[in-house]
C-alpha cells in the first residue's frame, strides 16, 4: 500500500533540511509517494496567504506530513497545520547522543506537549493603542486526552514507569489548575504514577539533574519553551525531532525554526528533520526502517562528519550522505 506523504519545506533552513530527510526516506526504497505543498513567509509575500487552502487540504488528506519551518508566519502556518492533522499532542524527545558535546550528556527526556490550546489558542486582541490581551484556553477534555495518550505512552514501553506533570497551578489556579486536575485525574484512574513539578522549578532542576525526569507532560507554551531548553542541554536545537499526533493523522517537524542567520548557506544540521522522518516511519508502521535511520544518525553523530553547530565542518549534504551511507 502506497503511503502519501505531504512535504512542506516552509522557510529558511526548512528548504535545506527537508530535502535531506527526503533523500534519507527515498534511499530506503519504501512505497512512499511525496507530494509537495507550499507555506510560509515567501508564500505569504507572493499570494497574501501563509498557508494556502490546498496545502491545508494536502496535509489533512495525506497519510502523514513532513514540515520544515516557518518564520514570521509561524502562527499562521504551524498552528493550522496541526489543526489539519487534528493533532492533540506534540512529542518532543530530547536525548543526548554519544559523541555530541552536550552540557548534560545524561539527558534522555520525552516531552508530551498539549498541542491545541493554552496561550497558543489564538485568542489575542489589541484593545487600545496601549493594551493587548490574550485569552488562555484550557479545557478538561484536552487535558484528559493528553493524559490518556501519556498513560498509553508509558504503558506501551518498557522504558517508562510514569510521568512528570509540569504546570504553574499555584499562580494560574484556574487554567493550570484545570490542566493539572485533568492530567493527574486520568493518570490516577489508570494507576499510572505521576509527580508534579512547578514549571519554573522544572527549568532549574532539569539543568542541574536531568536524570530525575523521564516523560514530561506539559501545557502548550511550557512544552515549547522547556523542550528548547532541553535542546540546550543535549547539544542544540539541530538535534530535536518532533511528532504532532492526531487520532487518524500526524505531522512531523524539527523543533527548530528557520534559522535565518545560516539559511541559504547549506550548512544546517539535518539531524532533527531526519529523526523526525524516523518518527514518521515508525508512525506508519515501518518500525524497523525507523530504527535503522536512528542508528545511522547515531553513528554519524558519534563518528562524523558533523555540521558546524556540532563542532564539525561538514555541510548539510555531506552529513546527509554519511547518514545514507550507513543505512
Ligand atoms: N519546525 C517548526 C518551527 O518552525 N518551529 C518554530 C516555532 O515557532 N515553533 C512554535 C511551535 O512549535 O509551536
Amino acid at each position: 500500500m502506497t503511503h502519501q506523504i505531504a512535504v512542506i519545506e516552509g522557510d529558511g533552513i526548512g528548504q535545506e533540511v527537508i530535502p535531506a530527510a527526503i533523500e534519507v526516506l527515498e534511499s530506503l526504497d519504501l512505497d512512499l509517494e511525496f507530494v509537495d505543498g507550499e507555506a510560509g513567509d515567501a508564500v505569504k509575500a507572493d499570494t497574501g496567504e501563509a498557508l494556502p487552502q490546498e496545502t491545508y487540504d494536502l496535509a489533512a488528506d495525506a497519510d502523514a506530513t513532513l514540515f520544515g519551518a516557518a518564520g514570521e508566519t509561524a502562527a499562521d502556518v504551524i498552528l493550522p497545520l496541526r489543526d489539519a492533522v487534528d493533532s492533540f499532542v506534540n512529542i518532543r524527545p530530547a536525548k543526548a547522543y554519544p559523541g555530541v558535546d552536550a552540557v548534560r550528556p545524561e539527558t534522555d527526556l520525552v516531552f508530551l506537549r498539549e498541542n491545541t490550546e493554552g496561550v497558543y489558542s489564538g485568542h489575542e486582541d489589541d484593545l487600545s493603542d496601549d493594551l493587548s490581551t490574550l485569552t488562555r484556553v484550557v479545557t478538561t477534555s484536552a487535558s484528559e486526552k493528553l493524559a490518556a495518550f501519556a498513560c498509553d505512552y508509558v504503558e506501551d514501553s518498557d522504558d517508562h514507569d510514569g510521568f512528570s506533570v509540569v504546570h504553574k497551578a499555584n499562580v494560574m489556579r484556574k487554567t493550570d489548575g484545570r490542566f493539572r486536575d485533568g492530567v493527574v485525574g486520568v493518570a490516577d484512574e489508570r494507576g499510572v504514577e505521576t509527580d508534579e513539578v512547578l514549571m519554573d522549578a522544572f527549568a532549574t532542576h532539569v539543568c542541574l539533574d536531568p536524570e530525575q525526569f523521564d516523560v514530561v507532560v506539559c501545557p502548550n507554551l511550557a512544552g515549547d519553551v522547556l523542550s528548547d531548553l532541553a535542546a540546550g542541554l543535549v547539544g542544540g536545537l539541530g538535534l530535536l525531532p518532533s511528532a504532532n499526533i492526531g487520532d487518524d493523522n500526524a505531522l512531523f517537524e524539527p523543533v527548530h525554526g528557520t534559522a535565518p542567520d545560516i539559511a541559504g548557506e547549506g550548512i544546517a544540521n539535518p539531524t532533527a528533520t531526519i529523526l523526525s522522518a524516523a518518527m514518521l516511519l515508525d508512525h506508519l508502521g515501518y518500525s524497523e526502517e525507523s530504527q535503522r535511520v536512528e542508528t545511522a544518525v547515531e553513528s554519524v553523530l558519534a563518528e562524523g562528519p558533523r555540521t558546524g553547530d556540532l563542532g564539525g565542518n561538514a555541510d548539510t549534504d555531506e552529513m546527509t550522505a554519511a547518514i545514507v551511507d550507513r543505512l
